[in-house]
């Protein structure tokens, strides 16, 4: 019997400092509704999902950020979506600011089945931006300052397949989707909060999309997976976000993508049989990978030229100089 899922991937267009979470759960309800109407057993949100994204500012004490953050999931706002989510049988994907009892601060993400139980809880490993307030940006990317980073990638058996997730800069990191894939990932959610402005090198600005893209089909490509990349879009407190919200099969190819930055429901049903056409030949990787080979992905932060290259560099250079 095939294992099919029917997948929405909800994106969800700009949330402004003034929404409150009651208004955006609404908007996520019409959107869950919405993934009922057309079949879906799951349907993904973004990153962050319930508040605008914070982290394009400074505040000088913490504390004074803590209305972003969920101190209970459900809490009393959110639970009317855990509610109709049950009463609709669809199960679904969060992320959202978590601050934990004892004080930590999380980008986090849950999955909950269709019976409204969280099978599983996600916190960002890779964090982008930096820690400290630099006013020479049109706005910050503070979430090295707002957030702890989470301590790994784990799968989980739902939806009938192997569920991983991830969020946003994790994408990027071709390390998440291996991890994932060695665990036997058949599907990997992943939500974004994704400026269009990348103040640190803006001729990047127009390659946002591209890269998403990029990032997100040959990480479903190369680990034998399908990956649902969902977009927090359009201009939020005068940022724009990207969006381009895609479900992506294990071929790399799209299978379903947004055309607006608003709310936005895009449907796909994913056969997760379809991942072993990929795992168990070009991409078997009990048979080909060779991790005596990798030792420095694991051991290694960032790069190191070998002394021997750079010393013929150093030579080469001294040779033009004298000529
Ligand atoms: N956002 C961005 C991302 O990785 C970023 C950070 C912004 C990177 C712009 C490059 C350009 O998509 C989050 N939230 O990680």
């Amino acid at each position: 019997m095939t294992r099919t899922i029917t997948i929405g991937a909800a994106q969800v267009g700009p949330i402004q400092l003034a929404d409150t979470r009651s208004m955006v759960v609404e908007r996520l309800i019409v959107l869950l509704r919405e993934g009922a109407e057309a079949g879906c057993d799951l349907v993904v949100f973004p990153e962050l999902t319930l508040t605008t994204f914070f982290p394009r500012w400074w505040v000088d004490d913490l504390a004074e950020a803590d209305r972003f953050y969920e101190t209970e999931m459900p809490g009393p706002e959110t639970q009317p979506l855990f509610d109709e989510a049950r009463r609709l049988g669809v199960g679904f994907h969060l992320g959202y600011a978590e601050l934990t009892p004892d004080g930590h601060r999380y980008n986090t993400a849950i999955l909950v089945e269709r019976d409204g139980t969280i099978v599983g809880r996600y916190r960002k490993v890779h964090l982008p931006g930096h820690e400290d307030h630099e006013p020479w940006r049109a706005f910050q990317h503070l979430e090295r300052y707002y957030f702890e980073a989470g301590d790994g990638f784990d799968v989980h058996g739902a939806f009938g397949g192997v569920v991983g997730m991830a969020i946003c800069n994790d994408r990027r990191w071709p390390e998440t989707y291996r991890v994932l894939g060695l665990q036997g990932c058949e599907l990997a959610l992943i939500g974004y909060n994704t400026p269009i402005h990348y103040a640190p090198d803006p001729d990047q600005d127009r390659l946002q999309g591209f890269h998403n893209g990029l990032v997100l089909q040959s990480g479903a490509y190369q680990n034998g997976m399908w990956v649902v990349g969902v977009a927090k879009a359009g201009c939020e407190e005068g940022c724009d976000l990207l969006g381009e919200s895609a479900i992506i099969a294990p071929s790399g190819e799209v299978r379903a993508v947004t055309a607006t930055v608003g709310d936005e429901l895009v449907v796909a049903t994913a056969d997760l049989d379809l991942c072993a056409n990929f795992k168990e030949t070009l991409f078997d990787f009990d048979r080909y990978r060779r991790p005596e080979v990798y030792e420095r992905i694991t051991t290694q932060r960032g790069p190191e030229v070998p002394a021997h290259v750079q010393a013929a560099l150093a030579a080469a250079e001294n040779r033009e100089d004298r000529s």
